[in-house]
């Protein structure tokens, strides 16, 4: 029997495309709660989501998911946890040209670790258009090392297709009969 609404939140650092990723796939317009940001995040780009994303895609008529995006910076982190209250799954971004995008990972993995008790965690990686190292094997090996298992894709937060693929294999390891 399948849950009729199903909720999965979306996480990543600043920049990693979390709204643009649901803005993406969502069958409804997304809202988004971004204002310019006054701190140093500017440097990196002019605004910063300070509260939540949020979109809506439907599986087929009785199935909805619901899609969350998370603040990225670490002093919102207080919403992580109320943003994770009943989801089914996590999708993490990471930003291949942050500085340190393997710890960045290990990072929101221990941010999460309450989630990911219950929860499956699919990986993407944005941006390595614009640079391609670290590259997917690297990363691998720090979710080996982590005793994690997860699906990690090099994604363009741009296109729909790769974050509906995101998005399926994450369904997937929630419910293998889930078939969008
Ligand atoms: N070059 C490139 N830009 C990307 C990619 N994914 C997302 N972006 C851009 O990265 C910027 C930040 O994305 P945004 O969705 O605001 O990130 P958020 O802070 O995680 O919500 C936007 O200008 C996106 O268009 C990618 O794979 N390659
Ligand atoms: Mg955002």
């Amino acid at each position: 029997m399948r849950a009729p609404d199903n909720k999965i939140i979306f996480t990543g650092p600043v920049g990693a495309g979390k709204t643009t990723a649901i803005a993406a796939i969502s069958d409804v317009p997304p809202v988004t709660t971004d204002a310019a940001a006054s701190d140093m995040t500017l440097n990196r780009k002019g605004h910063t989501t300070v509260a939540m994303d949020y979109g809506v895609i439907y599986l087929d008529e009785e199935t909805k998911v619901h899609l969350y995006g998370t603040p990225g910076q670490e002093r919102f982190d207080f919403m992580w946890d109320i943003l994770s209250q009943g989801g089914m799954g996590l999708v993490l971004l990471l930003d291949n040209t942050r500085p340190n995008p393997v710890k960045d990972l290990q990072f929101f993995l221990g941010a999460f670790t309450s989630l990911l008790k219950d929860a499956p965690v699919v990986i993407g990686v944005t941006k390595m258009d614009a640079r391609p190292e670290p590259d997917i094997e690297s990363y691998q090996r720090t979710l080996a090392s982590m005793s994690i298992r997860a699906p990690i894709f090099e994604v363009d937060a741009r296109r729909k297709e790769d974050i509906q693929n995101l998005v399926m294999a994450l369904l997937y390891s929630i419910d293998p009969g889930l078939e969008g």
